[in-house]
């Protein structure tokens, strides 16, 4: 690789998201250089490219936005409860623009190496247009839900009609689904989005659903001026409790209660009173839903009922109702009357465990049972999370170390930011950390947060070289483990896993112990002098 203009970066970031953004004006503010180069057209990250129909987010937006900035939270407004994507476009649009982040970002170019040299200690980055860093600290804000993924059917390549992901929907021009007849393939947070949005538009909309799926009111409504204030009176304070008092990152109304101390009169009335109020804080009406089976199966049990009581057609409303995994095991979907799109006459639900997929033709799918003729297909089958965007990248370590082999049995990173044996190379959103359990904004501000603070301290101590220590990485992957196994999130088969991608090691990925917890270990770890991380001159190493 051959530097553009021989300058050494000391920041270069991979990602103009919410946190390659943040960590561009972090870096800036403490008076590093710093260069982010994004692969899509825009800033935006995850919610550029979620353009499809329907895209929500399913977190509160006076909770789903930065708090770094008082002046930027105070400014904003949020015209819902629960954003729209486009909503949210425009928010990162303002603080790209309000705090002059676009004069640092070089969109349309996608890092495809990243190589550490043992020589000089300073990464060299090739991307995608030919062009080549070199940085000290190199930031991989990739974020976790950017590779999509699209199942190998038989025969996709010979369809004639659409073919589309949620998660990478058309920009250049507007899908009218008007008179069409629409697969949706997938029900997880995205299905279930589009699938409400497409419905009354579609001639004929037909759904292909593997595995039930559990699903909450969102109860959306317009943001009112008090409860706005409400936020924006006590936004500081808000904020950081948010951090260290919660798990989710988000402030909810807990519970301390079990499940099962409370009479079932008082388990229903506790159940309906949070399914009226909406949002995953349904999921909190008791203290114990995600750690006990019985507990969990309480509040399973009742919205398996609300989805009998919805849905018309006793058999679809059978296949519908989740049966195979714990409620929360798989994030929890929050919808906008998803389930009584099934009582539409233009809408038919296929379980594909019952008749599954056997090929796509020119003219559309067709199962062991039937052929589904169509215009269009709709994946929203998800994505290779987490891993998937830093192993789409030849990012070699000490000695030429390719960080997908050493992640061949399961990805392992020291607090979820760094591995082993790639100095410098920090991850916002890796494997170990958090965030895509919670709040994932909160978590992404406190990652950049501790990133930009520990970049600082090196150069006060007239460091330049930080990595984990091999042991204290591998302490910190077994309490990912154990406290993963101590839930009943194991049990869900989901991208957490790793499980819907065929051949990918299954571990739980996230740190399941919550931001609160996570966020005050860092802050030990800070005060320890940055225990558990080796810290040197490039050429002199020294145990912190
Ligand atoms: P998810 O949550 O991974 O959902 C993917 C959906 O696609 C889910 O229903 C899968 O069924 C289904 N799927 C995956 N592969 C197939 C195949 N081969 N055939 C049929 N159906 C399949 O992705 P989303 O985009 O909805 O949400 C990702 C995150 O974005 C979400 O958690 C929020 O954080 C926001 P499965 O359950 O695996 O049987």
């Amino acid at each position: 690789m051959s530097s553009a203009d021989n300058q050494v970066l000391d920041v270069f970031v991979v990602g103009a998201g919410f946190a390659g953004l943040y960590m561009l004006h972090r870096a800036r503010k403490a008076g590093f250089s710093a260069q982010v180069v994004e692969a899509g057209p825009d800033v935006g990250g995850v919610w550029f490219w979620n353009g499809y129909p329907g895209a929500r987010c399913d977190v509160e937006s006076m909770q789903y936005s930065y708090g770094f900035d008082d002046e930027l939270q105070q400014e904003w407004s949020w015209s819902e409860k629960f954003a729209t994507r486009d909503e949210i476009m425009r928010y990162v649009n303002y603080v790209a623009d309000r705090l002059d982040l676009r004069s640092g970002v070089k969109v349309n170019t996608r890092v495809t190496a990243a190589h550490y040299s043992d020589v000089d200690g300073l990464w060299d980055v090739a991307t995608s247009s030919g062009e080549s860093y070199r940085c000290r600290y190199l930031i991989m804000a990739t974020g976790a839900l950017s590779s999509t993924r699209i199942p190998p059917i038989p025969g996709l390549e010979t369809f004639k009609g659409e073919v589309l992901h949620t998660g990478n929907w058309p920009r250049d021009r507007q899908i009218d689904f008007a008179g069409k007849r629409v697969a949706v393939i997938g029900t997880g947070s995205s299905g279930i989005q589009v699938i409400t949005a497409v419905a009354p538009e579609a001639e004929r909309l037909t759904v292909f659903q593997r595995t039930a799926n559990y699903s909450v009111p969102m109860r959306n409504r317009p943001m009112t001026p008090e409860y706005e204030r409400q936020w924006k009176d006590r936004y500081p304070e808000l904020r950081h409790e948010a951090r260290y008092n919660t798990t989710a990152g988000t402030i909810y109304e807990l519970s301390d209660r079990s499940a099962l101390e409370a009479t079932p009169e008082e388990r229903e009335a506790e159940f309906e009173r949070r399914w009226q109020i909406g949002s995953p804080n349904f999921l909190r009406a008791f203290k114990d839903i995600s750690l006990d089976e019985e507990a969990n199966e309480f509040a399973a049990e009742f919205v398996r009922r609300k989805i009998r009581e919805t849905v018309k057609d006793p058999e679809t409303a059978a296949k519908l109702i989740p049966t195979s995994h714990p409620i929360g095991s798989k994030r929890i979907c929050v919808d906008n009357h998803y389930f009584e799109v099934f009582n539409r006459d233009n809408v038919g639900l296929v379980s594909i465990k019952e008749e599954p997929i056997v090929e796509i033709t020119q003219n559309g799918i067709r199962t062991s049972a039937a052929e589904y003729p169509l215009d269009a297909i709709v994946f929203a089958t998800g994505y290779d999370a987490i891993t998937g965007p830093l192993n789409a990248i030849d990012i070699r370590g000490r000695e030429g170390r390719l960080l997908k082999d050493e992640w061949r049995d399961g990805p392992s990173a020291y607090l979820g930011l760094m591995a082993s044996g790639f100095p410098n190379m920090f991850i916002v959103t890796g494997p170990g950390s958090p965030s895509v359990l919670v709040n994932v904004i909160n978590a992404i501000e406190q990652h950049v947060e501790f990133i930009g603070d520990c970049l600082t301290w090196l150069r006060d101590n007239d460091l330049d070289t930080i990595e984990p220590d091999p042991e204290a990485q591998e302490k910190w992957a077994d309490h990912v483990d154990e406290v993963a196994n101590a839930t009943l999130m194991v049990r869900g088969n989901s991208w957490y896993m790793g499980a819907n991608i065929e051949g990918k090691p299954v571990r739980f990925m996230p740190y399941a112990g919550g931001i609160g917890p996570y966020a005050k270990k860092c802050q030990e770890i800070v005060q320890d002098g940055y225990k558990g991380f080796v810290v040197s001159h490039h050429s002199q190493a020294a145990t912190a």
